[in-house]
C-alpha cells in the first residue's frame, strides 16, 4: 500500500509552495553531506524551474550560528531544527525549514510566527527522521507540489546516502512516496538482490575482498575471493574484462549467497545466525537513466561519490553532477575520487604500520591526529575489516585549531540487528565527559574535550558491559 502524507503535513508543503511562490529573492542553506547536497539540489532545480533567483550554500551544523539572514525568503534544509534559527532572523524575513532531526521547537511555534516562519519536521507527526524520511526526501514532496516528479529519483539517492534503509534492508515509510514516484517514472529500478558494495564499478573478487561486517577468509584477501569464485565456479572474467555484481546471472548469484551464508555461519556465534541473510541481501536501486558500470548507475556507489566531494568540501561539484550539469563536473570527481582512495589507503596503512589499534573487553580504538576529521568516520569503518569485528571500532582525531577530539564509531550491522544503538549510547557518553554526540546505530560519532579521552573510552566500555 502506498503510504500517505498526513493530513496537516500536506498543507504545511501548500503553505511552503505559496511562501515560494510569493518570494523574489531567496536563499538555500543545505547541509554539506549526501543527504544534504540532494536536498539542495532538489531545491535548486525546483527553484530553476520556476525562474526563481536563489542562492545555494553546503554549511556544517557549526557554522549555523555565523551566518546573517538577509534574503526575503530563506530555506533551511536537512539542517535548522536542532538549531536557534528563530534567534537569529529578522521580522521581514520568511523562513522555510525542512529538516528531520530532532527539533528544538514545537510544532506550535509555526502558528506563533503566522506567515512567516515554516518548519517541515516528520518527528512532528511521529514520523521517524532517521528510517522513514531524508532531508532530500523532504525536499524532495516540495519539488512534488510544483510537478516535478522527474526529480524524484535524487531523493532515493539522499536516502541511501543518510543510510535510511540500513536497519530493514529497503526504504520504508514516507521514503516508499518518493521511491514509488520515482519507479512508476521509470527513473528507478529497485529489488531484492545481494547486497556487495560495488556493484557497478568493482570486479566481483574485489568486492567480495571488501567484505567487512565479519571477518571471513576472503575477508582483505582477493587471491582467497578469486578462489571462492572459482570453486563456486562463477567466472571472475569475461574476455578481458573483470566481471561485477551487476553481470551475474541469477542462478549465479544464488550460488554466491550460499556460500557467503555457509562461511557465515561458520564464523559467527549462534545468537547472529539469524541475521545473516539480511547481512548479504537487501534491496538495490539502479539508476535507469545513468550509464551501466559507472557509479552513478547504483545508490550505494552514487552516494559515495557524492561523499568524496563533502569531505574534501568541495559540494558544488556534486550539485552540479545532480543538476545534470556533467561535462566538466565528472572530471573533477573522478580526480577527487582518486586522490580521496589514495588518501584514506595511505592512512590505513599508517594505523597499521604504526600498530594503533587498541583494544578494551569491550571495543578497540585509534587515535591518529594526522587523520583528517571530515574523514575519520570513513576510515575507522574501512579499518573495521582488520580488527575484531565482533568489537565496535572507534576512530579519534584532532578538531584543528580547537583543542577538541572528534570520534567516530563503526561496527559490524550484525551488533546492530541484535539491538545495540551505538548513536544513543555515544550521545550519553559523550554528555558525560562534557561533548556531544548521536547518529545511526551503526555509524555514529561524537566531540569530545581532549583532556577527558580516557574517561570516555573507560565509561564507553563500561557503557557495553554486558551488550557485546
Ligand atoms: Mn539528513
Amino acid at each position: 500500500m502506498r503510504p500517505m502524507l498526513p493530513e496537516p503535513l500536506k498543507k504545511s508543503y501548500l503553505k511552503a509552495k505559496e511562501m515560494i511562490d510569493s518570494a523574489e529573492d531567496i536563499k538555500i542553506y543545505s547541509h554539506i553531506d549526501c543527504d544534504g547536497i540532494c536536498a539542495g539540489a532538489l531545491l535548486s532545480s525546483t527553484l530553476d524551474r520556476q525562474d526563481k533567483e536563489h542562492d545555494i550554500e553546503f554549511i556544517g551544523l557549526d557554522k549555523l550560528d555565523d551566518i546573517k539572514i538577509e534574503n526575503q525568503l530563506t530555506i533551511f534544509s536537512d539542517l535548522g531544527s536542532g538549531q536557534p534559527i528563530d534567534r537569529i532572523s529578522n521580522s521581514s524575513s520568511q523562513i522555510i525549514i525542512l529538516d528531520h532531526h530532532p527539533p528544538l521547537r514545537t510544532l506550535h511555534y509555526n502558528s506563533k510566527v503566522s506567515g512567516k516562519f515554516l518548519e517541515i519536521n516528520p518527528l512532528f507527526y511521529g514520523i521517524d527522521g532517521t528510517s522513514q524520511i531524508s532531508g532530500g526526501g523532504l525536499s524532495y514532496l516540495l519539488a512534488k507540489k510544483f510537478g516535478l516528479e522527474c526529480l524524484s529519483w535524487i531523493g532515493v539517492l539522499s536516502a541511501i546516502g543518510d543510510m535510511q534503509h540500513s536497519l530493514h534492508g529497503k526504504l520504508k515509510g514516507l521514503n516508499e512516496i518518493v521511491l514509488q514516484d520515482s519507479v512508476e517514472h521509470g527513473l528507478v529500478h529497485s529489488s531484492a538482490d545481494l547486497s556487495l558494495y560495488g556493484r557497478q564499478t568493482r570486479p566481483l573478487f574485489v568486492a567480495l575482498s571488501y567484505f567487512g561486517d565479519v571477518n571471513l577468509p576472503i575477508t582483505n584477501n582477493k587471491t582467497e575471493a578469486i578462489l571462492c569464485l572459482k570453486k563456486l565456479g562463477i567466472a571472475h572474467k569475461n574476455n578481458d574484462r573483470y566481471r561485477t555484481l551487476t553481470d551475474l546471472t541469477t542462478s549465479e548469484k544464488s550460488k554466491l549467497f550460499s556460500e557467503l551464508v555457509r562461511l557465515l555461519t561458520r564464523e559467527v556465534p549462534e545468537k547472529y545466525i539469524k541475521y545473516i541473510p539480511r547481512l548479504i541481501m537487501g534491496d538495490i536501486y539502479e539508476f535507469l537513466n545513468e550509464e551501466e558500470y559507472t557509479y552513478f548507475r547504483d545508490a550505494s556507489e552514487f552516494s559515495t561519490a557524492i561523499n568524496a566531494c563533502t569531505r574534501n568540501n568541495n559540494a558544488d561539484i556534486a550539485l552540479d553532477i545532480l543538476k545534470g550539469d556533467r561535462l566538466e563536473a565528472v572530471n573533477e570527481l573522478e580526480n577527487l575520487a582518486r586522490l580521496h582512495r589514495k588518501y584514506l589507503a595511505q592512512k590505513l596503512a599508517m594505523i597499521e604500520d604504526e600498530d594503533l589499534l587498541a583494544s578494551t573487553d569491550n571495543l578497540q580504538y585509534f587515535h591518529a591526529p594526522e587523520i583528517k576529521n571530515e574523514v575519520i568516520g570513513t576510515i575507522t569503518g574501512m579499518f573495521l575489516s582488520h580488527g575484531d569485528w565482533q568489537k565496535p571500532i572507534l576512530g579519534f582525531t584532532g578538531m584543528g585549531k580547537d583543542d577538541g577530539l572528534k570520534v567516530s564509531l563503526r561496527c559490524s550491522r550484525l551488533l546492530s540487528y541484535d539491538g545495540i544503538h551505538f548513536g544513543h549510547i555515544i550521545k550519553k557518553v559523550a554528555e558525560k565527559v562534557g561533548g556531544t554526540g548521536g547518529g545511526h546505530a551503526v555509524a555514529c560519532g561524537a566531540y569530545i574535550p581532549s583532556s577527558r579521552q580516557h574517561e570516555f573510552i573507560r565509561l564507553f566500555n563500561n557503557a557495553l558491559d554486558g551488550l557485546i
